[in-house]
């Protein structure tokens, strides 16, 4: 980070800022030209309140020469962080694959599209028991019972389960019930919920909010870090653009971006990005030739009646054909499925 000062900074304001920057323990280098007064701070400098710099009114610029996140940086960690879970891994060769209906319904429609995905190959049971919905009217899901309809699925088949948690107060309460905890992209930037997921060990699977930036996500993912759970799943899942044929615009750069960025898994949601069942094979297709570690998609056993997001959910057949097909793409990625 370089600290640009304009030329009337007086020397005792250049020792106060000085002293301050060494005492959070950075080194500090000094560059004085005849039109300027540089301070160029190295080391970690994550813990630099910016804002109170900029309000120096002797600053002039600021300049980053590194990003704001530490934990979730691949600089200091370069090695792909890989997430066990239960067995099912997220990370590395293998391509994590989270199927299932946007909400539970029934003990019926959760065991039946839980055994049906497992035999396509998922290796994660998603669904939802706490839906975050924009009208109040609209289903908001079977919540605690839904989580005991979970359960059930995964005693049958073993698939780990991933489920959204809205609220900070629910989190000490459901942690053990569930095996990862997803963080809705309406959430990402509830900094309490975060702080709170970061107490815990479990891994959170973290939803890219509706206009995040890139680096938003990634700081959203430094906080629940920052708590100390380092097992964060980073997930695209579409952004609000202008477009408005589909439901979000799936922003497919992001993937090789964050990786390049981050060692933290990546994973793509087709099925929200798309708003449209009949988009999410070939966007699937693509988030596998584009470097993501894994999918996020929503199957129903009868999308015509279903409580959620029925016009972006495949039926089980299609997602066994979609399996298939993208387990050539994975091959050429020296990925498995
Ligand atoms: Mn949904």
């Amino acid at each position: 980070m370089i600290i640009v000062l304009n030329q009337q900074t007086p020397q005792k304001e250049i020792d106060s800022i000085v002293n301050k920057m060494k005492q959070l323990g950075v080194q500090v280098h000094e560059s004085v030209g005849e039109t300027y007064h540089l301070i160029g701070l190295v080391g970690d400098t994550s813990r630099i309140d910016r804002e109170q710099i900029r309000a120096n009114r002797y600053v002039d610029n600021l300049i980053f020469v590194q990003q704001p996140y530490k934990l979730a940086n691949r600089l200091f960690n370069p090695d792909d962080t890989v997430i066990d879970v239960r067995g099912s891994k997220i990370g590395g060769g293998q391509i994590a694959i989270m199927a299932g209906p946007c909400s539970v319904e029934s003990e019926d429609q959760i065991v039946n599209i839980a055994e049906e995905i497992k035999k396509s190959g998922a290796t994660f049971l998603r669904g939802g028991a706490f839906k975050p919905r924009t009208s109040p009217y609209s289903f908001q899901g079977l919540r605690e019972e839904g989580l005991e309809l979970l359960k059930i699925a995964r005693e049958k088949t073993g698939l780990p389960i991933v489920t959204e948690i809205m609220s900070a107060d629910y989190v000490e309460k459901f942690v053990e019930d569930v095996d990862v905890i997803q963080v809705g992209a309406r959430n990402m930037q509830n900094f309490e919920l975060l702080k709170e997921l970061g107490k815990t060990k479990k891994p959170i699977l973290l939803k890219r909010g509706l206009s995040a930036t890139i680096e938003e996500l990634l700081m959203s993912a430094e906080y629940i870090m920052a708590g100390g759970n380092e097992n964060v799943i980073l997930c695209e899942r579409g952004i609000r653009t202008f477009e408005n044929y589909t439901r979000n615009t799936l922003d497919l750069s992001a993937i090789p971006v964050i990786k390049k960025l981050s060692h933290l898994p990546v994973i793509v949601d087709p099925s929200h990005a798309a708003g449209l069942w009949w988009l999410v094979e070939p966007l699937a297709k693509a988030s596998i030739a584009v470097g993501a570690d894994g999918l996020l998609i929503e199957v129903h056993n009868d999308p015509e009646n279903a409580r959620c997001d029925g016009q972006q959910s495949i039926k089980p057949e299609r997602f066994e054909s979609l399996i298939k097909s993208l387990r050539d793409i994975a091959k050429l990625e020296n990925k498995s499925i």
